[in-house]
């Protein structure tokens, strides 16, 4: 590909700089849903790959389709099993985010009855929620909904327990001497931190917090 610039159109003494360039090439989206047919005809026998020669998601094997729209929603979520405290405040029951399989039926069912028009003739938009192998889900209500265990990927669950449960030390790997990314390591699980947090400051995996007592290091803020 060769591009130029020119003062066609233009007075001479115009400067002209490169501000940005934006090339676009077709792509074959049947639907219209922002899925590419190569992508939603994917699957474990005929997959398609990255730059990276890594397989995509195996959609066909999902049961997208290339002539009805598709949409598709990964959940990670939080939960606590034990009472916990926010901020201070009294103690909350233990509960989860993740929504319920009625709640996953609910807005299949709106997708489902959405009055948009398909290439295959009938209206609608399938909804696919991936939530991982859980058994509820897989065979529940909302199982037409959901992403088949065997090709799933989500439904990883952080405990709000443990950013409420103290402080710890933030760590740093590095990489060629600067550092790549932080984190701590609470009951553990290991919370990603902004790269701005320094290595030994404290953190609840939310907020920076003070040191405990007899801890050297203190308060930075975000
Ligand atoms: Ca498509
Ligand atoms: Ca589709």
């Amino acid at each position: 590909m060769t591009t130029s610039v020119d003062h066609e159109g233009f007075n001479t003494f115009d400067c002209l700089t490169w501000a940005a360039i934006v090339y676009e090439t077709p792509v074959k989206d049947t639907d219209g849903d922002g899925l590419l047919d190569a992508w939603e005809t994917a699957t474990a026998a005929a997959p398609v790959k990255d730059p990276y020669g890594q397989d995509l998601p195996y959609l066909g094997d999902m049961l997208a389709k290339k002539d009805h729209k598709d949409v598709f929603i990964e959940i990670g979520y939080m939960k606590t099993d034990v009472p916990t405290s926010y901020g201070g405040g009294a103690a909350k029951d233990p509960h989860s985010h993740l929504p319920t399989p009625a709640a996953i039926k609910l807005m299949g069912d709106a997708f489902k009855n959405a009055p948009v028009a398909n290439p295959d003739g009938t209206n609608g938009i399938r909804l696919h929620v991936d939530v991982g192998n859980l058994e509820e889900y897989q065979t529940g209500e909302a199982s037409q909904y959901i992403v088949p265990a065997a090709l799933a990927r989500g439904g990883e669950a952080l405990d709000e327990s443990i950013t409420t449960a103290g402080c710890a030390r933030v760590r740093a790997s590095t990489a060629c001497g600067r550092a790549s990314s932080r984190s701590i390591r609470h009951g553990g699980l290991e919370v990603r931190l902004p790269l701005h947090q320094r290595r030994g400051d404290w953190h609840d995996g939310r907020v920076p917090c003070p040191a405990p007592a007899g801890q050297p290091g203190g308060r930075r803020p975000l």
